[in-house]
């Protein structure tokens, strides 16, 4: 079924952990609509090939070392700079997917053993952003993870950061914030083929609901 030529495109989030699969299925969910005839554009974040997404890579890369609260408003202002460009793809009627967004924000930083950077403290930034119409959340257990291919080398690659990492996202679904809302959990442990079938269910009611919805919600 093709969309609406006047209807509003649908904001898909792709979130996960490392080695999830989340550029594989960005990219299977892009292949699906573009199929089904809708404009699709791809997006991610980190965006890195913005100036402060350059100073995220460094810091990523311990190139350089960012205090965290700097780090974390960067990671964010890196979403706002971008944001009023996916407004406007929206309303233009393009389906944008996005590979990781504030909820791979709010919940990273939390991770951190840093009692300062509490869940709602990081979440306060993001007020005011695109709200997505959707957010898949690959869910991987860390051995599996590890089996495909090991962790890399950047900052936050490491067993204890993703396990920490996996509990505040199920505590976030858990939450009574809007997040949960917006969330849907998939296991990425199963095979390519298998997680795409199982995202594309939500994936084309979500396309189809928002054509009914003209402008998309801010987040509160
Ligand atoms: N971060 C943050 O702190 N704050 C923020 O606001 C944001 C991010 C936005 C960089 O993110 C770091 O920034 C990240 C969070 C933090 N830190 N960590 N960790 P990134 O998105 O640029 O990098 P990444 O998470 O490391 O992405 P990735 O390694 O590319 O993972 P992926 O996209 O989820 O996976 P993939 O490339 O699709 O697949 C990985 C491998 O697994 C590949 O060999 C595939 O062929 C294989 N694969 C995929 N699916 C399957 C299945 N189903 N079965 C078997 N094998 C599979």
């Amino acid at each position: 079924e093709t969309i609406d030529a006047k209807g509003r495109g649908a904001f898909i989030v792709v979130e996960g952990l490392d080695r999830s699969g989340k550029t594989t299925q960005t990219k299977k969910i892009e292949e699906a609509l573009v199929g089904g005839g809708y404009k699709v554009k791809l997006r991610r974040f980190p965006d890195r090939t913005t100036v402060i997404g350059e100073m995220i890579n460094n810091y990523l890369q311990s190139k350089s070392d960012l205090e965290d609260h700097v780090i974390h408003l960067l990671f964010s202002a890196n979403r706002w700079e971008l944001a009023k460009q996916i407004e406007k793809d929206i309303a233009d009627g393009y389906t944008v997917i996005c590979d990781r967004y504030y909820y791979s924000g709010v919940v990273y930083s939390a991770a951190k053993s840093n009692p300062e950077l509490s869940l709602p403290w990081a979440r306060e930034p993001e007020v005011g952003l695109p709200r997505p119409d959707l957010v898949i959340f690959l869910d991987l257990e860390p051995e599996v993870a590890e089996e495909r291919g090991g962790y890399g080398d950047e900052k936050y690659e490491k067993r204890e950061m993703q396990e920490k990492v996996r509990k505040l996202f199920h505590a976030l679904n858990d939450s009574e914030e809007e997040e949960a809302e917006d969330m849907v959990i998939y296991d990425a442990g199963k095979s390519v083929e298998e997680v795409t079938k199982d995202v594309l269910q939500s994936v084309s009611s979500v396309s189809l609901a928002v054509k009914q919805r003209l402008h998309p919600e801010l987040r509160k």
